[in-house]
């Protein structure tokens, strides 16, 4: 299964390493053979090598879109070397034989990446180059294919070994390498095209992803784990860059996404928002008039919970908040921007992780997420709904006061980012309980109020947080039975979906026990 080099058609546009290569081939007596730009290349460093025009007979033509789609080249590529008929083919047409390909392709992401126009980018889309890389891959028994400069080195090893021949096992795991380079390279084209038609459907969008940071370990130490980017242009934990602290682990990436997406609910020009998350619920998320007090509200509402967590702002971190924030051990701090003082002060723990993301995702946008299950994975639409204040439909006697409506609002908000069944007590722009992951919603009420009273309790006050708060649910309630809890939790107004079977009972409940109630119709399940 060793196969002699005799001729390499190179044919790159990252000309990388280019020079050295193709001078180890030709040092080693390999022929070589080159497009335009790769040749002109080769020839100024003095090199010996064919123009691929030669080969065919055919000028690169049509601004270079047919350089070397031609049966001499592709002939050259998929003759199997050992089929009598095949190699009587080549001799009776004149096709030479190539051993070795290698390519890489317009630079089609970088392109568009660059803000590109949509001439240039279809320009950028390499057919010739590909189609190449698949009839070498194809007959790796007979041809090498290298796609990445990072690769050359080895190859030229492999034939020193070989004499001047490269092993199956290479040319196959060449061959595999070349088939995900096409595919992704196809992916983002797909992508791209989606982007241009405005079409974000899971059905039609393609997802590849760029390894961005291989990870010590998953969920667990014993899991092998790794950070893929997908090129999305959203604020956030992939556009982040790490001021500071030890590397981020898997959860810690999982949890600031989670706290980062939280807090960008809350527009930044309005409030300033704070959301400490662990193991990705929040523990507690407040809004106010700066960081600090929106900070100092959401530990309170539980500050237990809220060592070693993930803290995220939605405004640029400012001294005052940076402050109280490194007072507790905290992993993460995530914002669009920080201080030069906040950076500062945040670099006395030496530990802790800053990342300045840039700017804040918008929550409203379209988006993918994805979940694996055995032998696939589900993708469905982002939830990018918002509230809309027009759409909340009052369904008691009582009416909810102006300032309950804002709370509920803001508790909704916060619920949509709660697991599921997630119930969010709320009172002057702060939670004061949250219930998370419970399989019964009777059970994420109870959970929400028993930790209200546990963060009293911690704080030394008299009444349970949760007195006078409003409550949000993520779904409706079924029974009636959730009201009652809330209301005992000293609770006077709830916003929930509605749309439940015994919608009337839970009306009827809320008006006997005196709460206002405000139905959304937006369902927010995370799971
Ligand atoms: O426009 S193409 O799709 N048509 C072709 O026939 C073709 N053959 C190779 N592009 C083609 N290529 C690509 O040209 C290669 O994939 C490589 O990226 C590039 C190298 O061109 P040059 O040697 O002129 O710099």
């Amino acid at each position: 299964d060793q196969r002699k080099i005799g001729r390499a058609l190179l044919s790159v546009s990252d000309k990388t390493g280019l020079v050295d290569f193709a001078r180890g081939l030709a040092k080693r007596g390999v022929k070589l053979v080159s497009t335009g730009g790769t040749a002109r290349t080769l020839k100024e460093a003095g090199l010996e090598v064919q123009d691929v025009s030669d080969l065919t007979g055919f000028p690169e033509m049509m601004d270079g879109r047919v350089k070397t789609l031609h049966p001499t080249v592709h002939g050259g590529l998929l003759a199997k070397r050992d089929d009598a008929d095949h190699v009587a083919a080549m001799e009776a047409h004149n096709i030479p034989p190539i051993d070795l390909l290698a390519v890489n392709l317009y630079p089609f992401v970088k392109t568009v990446e660059g803000g590109a126009d949509y001439d240039t980018a279809v320009e950028n889309i390499d057919i010739g180059g590909p189609a190449m890389i698949r009839a070498a891959a194809k007959n790796h028994d007979g041809v090498a294919v290298v796609v990445e400069p990072g690769d050359y080195e080895r190859l030229l090893t492999a034939l020193d070994e070989g004499d001047g021949a490269t092993p199956l096992s290479l040319r196959k795991e060449l061959a595999a390498k070349a088939y995900a380079h096409t595919a992704a390279y196809d992916a983002a084209i797909s992508r791209w095209f989606a982007e241009q038609i405005g079409d974000d459907t899971p059905q039609t969008r393609t997802i590849s992803g760029q390894l961005s940071l291989a990870l010590r370990y998953g969920e667990n130490p014993h899991q092998e784990a790794a950070f893929y980017k997908t090129g999305e242009k959203r604020f956030g934990v992939a556009s982040a860059e790490l001021v500071q602290g030890k590397a981020l682990s898997y959860n810690n990436l999982n949890d600031t996404d989670a706290a980062y997406e939280l807090v960008a609910e809350f527009d930044s020009n309005e409030t300033a928002a704070i959301a400490i998350i662990k193991h990705a619920n929040p523990c507690g998320v407040a809004q106010a008039a700066t960081l600090k007090e929106a900070y100092e509200k959401a530990l309170a509402c539980d500050s237990v919970s809220a060592f070693g967590g993930i803290v995220a702002a939605n405004r640029k971190l400012d001294a005052d908040a940076a402050e109280e924030i490194v007072k507790i051990f905290t992993e993460v701090i995530i914002a669009p921007d920080a201080s030069d003082e906040a950076k500062q002060i945040i670099s006395q723990k030496k530990n802790l992780r800053l990342l300045l993301a840039g700017g804040l995702p918008d929550p409203t946008e379209a988006g993918l997420t994805f979940r694996s299950l055995a032998g696939g994975f589900l993708v469905q639409g982002r939830d990018n709904q918002t509230l809309d204040r027009a759409n909340l439909k009052v369904v008691t006697k009582t009416q909810p006061s102006e300032s309950q409506l804002a709370d509920m609002i803001f508790a909704f908000t916060v619920a949509k980012h709660v697991k599921s069944n997630a119930i969010v007590y709320a009172k002057d722009g702060a939670t004061v309980g949250i219930g998370a992951g419970q399989m019964s919603r009777v059970d994420s009420t109870r959970v929400a109020y028993w930790k209200g009273e546990a963060a009293a309790e911690a704080l030394g006050l008299k009444d349970g947080l949760t007195e006078g708060a409003v409550v949000a649910s993520d779904a409706f309630f079924p029974f009636a039975d959730g009201i009652e809890v809330l209301a005992e939790a000293g609770a006077t107004a709830v916003i929930q979906p509605g749309g439940s079977m015994r919608d009337e009972e839970v009306i009827e409940a809320a008006d006997r026990l005196g709460l206002a109630m405000v139905f959304t119709g937006l369902r927010h399940f995370r799971h």
